[in-house]
């Protein structure tokens, strides 16, 4: 625990008992590798059945399904950008799939949420930029706004070196308040 509603775990997101996790999707919502492949075979077919009914998503934007065989009751599917060299908007559409993940949790009045770092496995995302851009817009989320029903966020770190990355983005933006 590092503040107070935020999270900070190594481990897989699968196994989390949350409300909701996050998917980091492409953008046929149909499946894939990574943490997509782990959800998708963690929560058995079914899954794959109500994701096709969604039509795919654009990136940067998020869709809500069932969470079937998984422990957590939802998942929210988002989909990260591809990273080129940082001057595609990469950092913003980043920065709007959580946003979009939280305002979904939000409506379904999800009270807590997993993220996996999205975009930063076979999307290229760099680890330490795209761990910066998940805390900041957590953390505004959380505590600048006026939400309700969200008490706790939690970032599930797939090993060693992604975890240190939120540690220290974390450790920086609570020492810049
Ligand atoms: N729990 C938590 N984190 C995980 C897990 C897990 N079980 N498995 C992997 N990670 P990636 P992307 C971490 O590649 O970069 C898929 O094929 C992993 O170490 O899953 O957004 C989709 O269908 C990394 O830090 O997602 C898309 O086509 C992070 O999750 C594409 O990959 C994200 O890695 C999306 O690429």
């Amino acid at each position: 625990m590092i503040s107070g509603k935020i999270t900070l775990l190594e481990g897989d997101i699968t196994q989390q008992q949350v409300d909701a996790i996050v998917n980091a999707a492409n953008t046929s919502l149909l499946g894939g590798g990574g943490v997509d492949g782990a959800i998708h075979l963690a929560a058995g077919p079914e899954l794959l059945v109500e994701c096709r009914r969604l039509k795919g998503c654009k990136t940067g934007d998020a869709k809500i399904t069932k969470g079937y065989n998984l422990p957590a009751d939802w998942v929210i599917h988002t989909v990260g950008p591809v990273w080129h060299d940082g001057k595609y908007g990469e950092d913003e559409q980043l920065a709007s799939c959580y946003r979009r993940c939280l305002a979904i949790a939000e409506q379904y009045e999800i009270r807590s949420i997993a993220f996996p770092a999205i975009s930063t496995g076979v999307y290229g995302f760099p680890m330490e930029r795209a761990a910066k851009i998940a805390v900041k817009q957590v953390m505004t989320f959380l505590f600048l706004e006026n939400h309700s029903s969200l008490e706790a966020v939690m970032f599930v770190c797939f090993n060693r070196q992604t975890y240190d990355c939120y540690r220290s983005a974390l450790k920086e933006i609570l020492s810049n308040e």
